[in-house]
């Protein structure tokens, strides 16, 4: 039966790429799809018959990758992260395919604009921020440059929270991407897998006398898998993205219908499911609830049960697993996955422990995204041991090998064994995932090169003097393909008229632009470009958010998560100093360039003082902009819900691009390079990526101010004082009195109090620190704004130097430094 199959298997051909084998195959789609003509199609109806089009165009691609990675028994990656934050399907797979002009021409020969589908798609905003966007990157570099990939995740059924705003203040509205439909999932109910909880552990005798010990768990729930393509750019290749969903088993549910509860029965329905229901929406501040440990858990679980049982052949050896996988480890999320393994290998498949340890110990690798010690995810001992008693087990006997080894090695320090063990015992009987992982990954990285650097002497400097050799720096990328190619289409076009083709896959090549910024005619062009995507931005926010931008002004931008260590309160304080400044008539307000303050943030739902900063902006943003003193000098917007479609039309606006965190928090930043890699120049510390972008694009080209790491760190442990600074920096007192006096606030002095007397008495984050250094930066900016040509000089060298931070480069270092796999040659 298998072979007649093999013997008549038809090949899979991909429609027409031509206008009319296009408009063909999307009228099919119109009528046997979505079952209407097109005179009676609504826009939806459109956009889901259109997105199954393109998607035909890349099913050949699909299935002939699938086909071949099984054949070359290559070793893939399989990237297990909680989140991927990939943004809209439609036009990355319409630049993959090369079809956009094609699509464009066919619909308008319809009577459709493919404008109007395009804004029909709600993005799938599976992630929070920077660790989600870049598996999203990871894995759009991975199919790009032709190496097996499976990206693994969880699919939630809502995923990061629509922001609205109600007076100023950030409300949470739940995110429906799914309502519409979800043309771009392939759900595989066959194909479910079961995971199991809780329960006990038992010791038994096995049949060669061996004692041994099993897991009788208490409940289980199923995973289904929803597979989606993940196209390389015009490669001819499509990777898998498989991401999880829970339902009920059969067997939970039918035994407590046949007692007659069939309500009950319904509720354990809901309660398995709720598994995948909603991605927590905290970012780099993880909550420890049960619910999130079982999604953890979930996901891993389904995804070495897929990779064991349907990815590799029916006999494969596991002892040569490590040939064939590398599970890489997206921050500690999915490392509960290390002790799933092991019981896999030694429950099930009775090997010995270290036989299995052996293994284990090469097939995962582990990158860490923080340096915010409360980021650091522990799961106290009670909730996993309730959970995955069997897991618990196993960690204990990772760990207490491990802390023999230790011993051994530093007799009688009992100290450094404390230190070292991966149970806490203090302030509650815990599990450090971090050092899980560290243990028992094969690398560890940070994310960029002075993050890997603190990682090792500041956050496991135990472990880098143990292991120096499994340390390592792989700094972030992101995608050119949807970050330059898709998001700005004019800058690429001028690319391409001025360095041929090819670039997109080979970023390095921008530096052959880099005469061109000597060129005025080109700056002249380039500078169209900007003010070609301003004008776009101000289309999109005036139809989204009624908000209208003025006509020419530098744009100042800070997007990213909202979060006391990124210091938008400090971007908020320069916006009131110069307020302050100009309406007390110390500043002539036609002296500095107009600009326009952008700002795009979520906060936590929990968290309480970012969402008084988000408040705060808004109050400061109505005052500002509705006081003719400085209308045309000063505007702020705030349009709500950044998400990853927002950042596509912003990013390639903005003139001035905001990094401003405190040194030696900030692990990376990846916006920060897509400001760079479409001509923004940054206003930053000397943190994270920050400081490879200042390196690469020159101090000249970057306006750098604050306190250095060895500062902060020297000034902290001398003693903070933040009041001092407020005391003795005029500026800086007149800005803060200004918000504590309710100016912003109807003259209400208690709404923003919080925020004034944590900046004068806490202060964490040295806001009050930087303030002077930074108004210091900022006049150094509009000097230089002043300057046009200069300015544009050093924005295009922004571009010709940034090719660095592509994600292909960032794969490679992956390849190269942690994995040793090999893109699948060519044919
Ligand atoms: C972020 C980091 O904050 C950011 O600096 C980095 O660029 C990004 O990861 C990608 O590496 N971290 C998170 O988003 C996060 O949730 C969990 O970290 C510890």
């Amino acid at each position: 039966m298998t072979e007649n199959r093999a013997n008549s298997t038809a090949p899979v051909t991909a429609p027409q790429h031509s206008v009319e084998g296009f408009v063909k195959e999307f009228l099919r789609e119109l009528h046997f799809g979505q079952g209407v003509t097109l005179e009676r199609a609504s826009v939806n109806d459109e956009y889901l018959a259109l997105a199954r089009t393109v998607r035909e165009y890349l099913m050949a691609r699909w299935l002939e990758t699938v086909r071949r990675q099984r054949d070359a028994q290559a070793k893939s990656v399989a990237y297990l992260s909680a989140e991927y934050l990939l943004g809209r399907q439609l036009d990355n797979a319409l630049i993959a395919t090369d079809m956009t002009e094609i699509v464009e021409e066919g619909l308008a020969s319809l009577g459709i604009e493919l404008s109007t589908l395009r804004e029909q798609e709600v993005e799938p905003g599976l992630g929070n921020g920077g660790l989600g966007r870049l598996a999203a990157c990871f894995v759009d570099s991975l199919a790009t440059m032709s190496v097996p990939c499976i990206g693994y995740g969880i699919r939630y059924e809502y995923g990061i929270f629509r922001q609205t705003f109600v007076d100023g203040f950030q409300v949470e509205q739940a995110d429906t991407w799914l309502t519409l439909g979800a043309p771009w999932e392939f759900p595989h109910p066959e194909a479910a897998v079961t995971v199991h909880f809780g329960g006990s552990t038992e010791r038994y005798t096995d049949d060669d006398g061996v004692e041994r010990t099993r897991w009788v768990p208490a409940w289980d729930v199923l995973g289904v898998p929803y597979n989606y393509m993940v196209p390389g750019y015009q490669n001819g290749r499509v990777n898998t993205l498989r991401l999880w969903s829970a339902r009920a088993t059969k067997a939970f549910d039918l035994a407590i219908f046949n007692s007659g509860e069939y309500v009950d029965a319904v509720r354990a329905q809901t309660f398995a499911e709720n598994i995948s229901k909603v991605l927590y929406p905290e970012d780099s501040t993880p909550q420890g609830k049960e619910l999130r440990l079982q999604q953890q858990y979930f996901f891993v679980a389904c995804s070495i049960r897929d990779f064991v049982d349907n990815v590799l052949p029916a006999d494969f050896d596991l002892h040569n697993l490590p040939d064939r996988i590398i599970f890489q480890l997206n921050d500690t999320h999915p490392v509960i996955a290390v002790p799933e393994l092991m019981r896999i290998l030694v429950d099930e498949k009775k090997w010995d422990w270290d036989e299995a340890w052996a293994v284990t110990q090469k097939c995962f690798a582990y990158t860490c995204h923080t340096l915010l010690p409360e980021a650091l995810e522990v799961w106290p001992v009670a909730l996993l041991g309730k959970l995955l008693p069997r897991h618990l087990e196993i960690i204990y006997r990772i760990n207490d090998d491990f802390l023999a080894e230790v011993a051994q090695r530093y007799p009688g320090d009992e100290l450094r064994l404390r230190r070292m063990s991966i149970i806490a015992e203090y302030p509650e009987r815990s599990v450090r995932m971090a050092f899980l992982a560290t243990v028992a990954g094969a690398k560890v990285n940070g994310v960029a090169a002075l993050h890997s650097q603190l990682l090792r002497d500041k956050v496991l400097p135990d472990f880098s003097e143990y292991w120096p050799d499994k340390f390592t720096n792989v700094t972030n990328g992101v995608t050119p393909r949807r970050f330059v190619r898709l998001a700005n289409p004019a800058l690429s076009e001028l690319i391409t008229d001025a360095i041929g083709p090819g670039w997109l896959t080979d970023l390095a090549r921008l530096r052959e632009m880099e005469p061109l910024a000597d060129d005025a005619e080109f700056r002249e062009k380039f500078r169209a470009v900007k003010a070609h995507n301003k004008q776009r931005l101000s289309a999109l926010l005036q139809r989204r958010d009624g908000i209208t931008l003025p006509g020419d002004a530098m744009l100042d931008v800070m997007v990213k998560r909202l979060h006391e260590y990124k210091r938008q309160t400090l971007k908020v304080l320069h916006i009131v100093s110069l307020y302050e400044r100009i309406i007390s008539g110390e500043l002539d307000p036609t002296s500095i360039p107009p600009r326009v303050f952008a700002f795009g943030a979520k906060a936590a739902p929990g968290y309480k003082m970012a969402k008084q900063t988000i408040a705060l902006i808004n109050h400061v943003g109505r005052v500002v902009n509705d006081d003719p003193r400085v209308k045309g000098a000063l505007t702020v917007v705030f349009p709500p819900n950044y998400n990853v479609t927002l950042a596509e039309t912003l990013i390639p606006a903005a003139d001035l691009s905001e990094q401003i965190s405190l040194a030696g928090k900030e692990a990376s930043g990846t916006g920060n390079m897509k400001f760079a890699l479409n001509g923004a120049l940054t206003i930053g510390t000397d943190d994270g990526a920050n400081v490879e972008i200042r390196e690469l694009v020159g101090d000249e080209n970057f306006f750098l101010f604050g306190l250095v790491e060895p500062e902060v760190d020297a000034l902290v442990t001398a003693g903070y004082h933040p009041s001092s600074y407020y005391e003795e920096n005029p500026t800086l007192r007149r800005a803060i009195d200004r918000i504590a006096s309710g100016a912003f606030a109807g003259g209400d002095r208690t709404v923003f109090e919080p925020i004034v007397s944590n900046l004068l008495h806490e202060d964490r984050f040295l806001v009050l620190a930087d303030f002077q250094a930074y108004l210091d930066a900022q006049d150094r900016v509009d000097a230089a704004y002043r300057d046009t040509e200069a300015w544009t000089r050093s924005a295009i060298l922004n571009v010709a130097r940034s090719g660095y931070f592509s994600s292909d480069r960032a794969m490679w270092d992956y390849i190269d430094r942690i994995w040793h796999s090999q893109p699948l040659a060519a044919r």
